[in-house]
């Protein structure tokens, strides 16, 4: 797959797929190019069955230090209205695929927002999150006062929202932000080694899973449990479930399909 902005590896491990954000010297800032590349290898990579786990990184300096603040400069309403950005964010979003998010450096801005939409977040001890939109006279567009609220509670989000502050890796993974914190070294080792964890399961399973634990965020309790229950029936129409209660009964390791 051919980008500028972005190198995807479909293959990078087995069932694994890794997308590199790739403009180092603008510490990755998330141009609109970028980000139309990024809904692309999202659909591409969730169209290919070889594929059971997406990892999503940048460097060791930035995983990402927000929208192209450049590009945004001279924007009217009208024109952010017109280029309606949040078609692409919402596909993005829509990837069916678990999404694990490997963090070292900046993620602030957009780029925080991108990293609360994946699933995962693995980061390395120099991580630093944080939505400064506040300081450039606007507010986060892309789910960053929902998402980060939900994630770290009211407290803390009204403050990293309204004060512009960044935490660190350590107060992020205190908070609930993230999932782990490891040595600069290690983080996309340790991405790739969860999405491995990840990619041995059914697939099936995993992308009923996955929307279901999704479903908390936009839901009452009750409707949430009714959505898991379909799914849960959902996941007895696979050869897959059949396999890994055999598998079990049998004493041996599942293989699964994705059927
Ligand atoms: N945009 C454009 N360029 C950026 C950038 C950004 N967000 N962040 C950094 N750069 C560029 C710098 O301009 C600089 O370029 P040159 O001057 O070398 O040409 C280069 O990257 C290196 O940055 P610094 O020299 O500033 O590096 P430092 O280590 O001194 O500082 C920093 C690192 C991350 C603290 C600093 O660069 C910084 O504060 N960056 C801005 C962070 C920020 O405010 N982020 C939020 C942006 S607003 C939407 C979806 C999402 C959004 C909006 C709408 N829709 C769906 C409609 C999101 C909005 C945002 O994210």
């Amino acid at each position: 797959m051919e980008f500028e902005f972005i190198t995807v590896n479909e293959s990078y491990a087995k069932h694994i797929a890794l997308i590199q954000l790739n403009r180092p010297k603008e510490l990755n800032a998330l141009n609109l190019q970028l980000m139309l590349e990024l809904k692309r290898a999202f659909q591409l990579l969730d169209d290919n069955d070889e594929v059971r786990c997406i990892v999503i990184t940048g460097n060791d300096q930035a995983f990402a230090a927000g929208a192209d603040i450049k590009q945004m400069e001279n924007k009217s309403a009208i024109d952010l209205l017109k280029i309606d950005q949040f078609e692409t964010w919402d596909q993005i979003r829509k990837t069916k695929k678990p999404i694990i998010a490997a963090v070292s450096g900046f993620a602030l801005g957009g780029g925080c927002e991108l990293v609360m939409t994946c699933d995962i977040i693995i980061a390395s001890e120099t991580a630093k999150f944080g939505q400064p939109e506040i300081k450039l006279g606007i507010m986060p567009g892309a789910g960053g006062t929902q998402r980060l609220t939900k994630a770290v509670g009211k407290a803390l989000a009204m403050e990293m929202v309204l004060t512009g502050k960044f935490i660190s890796a350590e107060e992020a993974l205190a908070s609930g932000l993230i999932n782990k914190v490891v040595p600069i070294e290690l983080y996309l080792e340790e991405a790739v080694k969860m999405a491995k964890e990840i990619a041995v399961q059914s697939p099936i399973a995993i992308r009923l899973a996955k929307e279901s634990v999704l479903k908390a965020f936009d839901s009452s309790l009750q409707e949430g449990l009714y959505f898991e229950r379909k799914n849960f029936y959902m996941c007895f129409a696979s050869e897959d479930q059949k396999e890994g209660m055999k598998a079990f009964v049998e004493k041996r390791k599942p293989v699964f399909i994705g059927k």
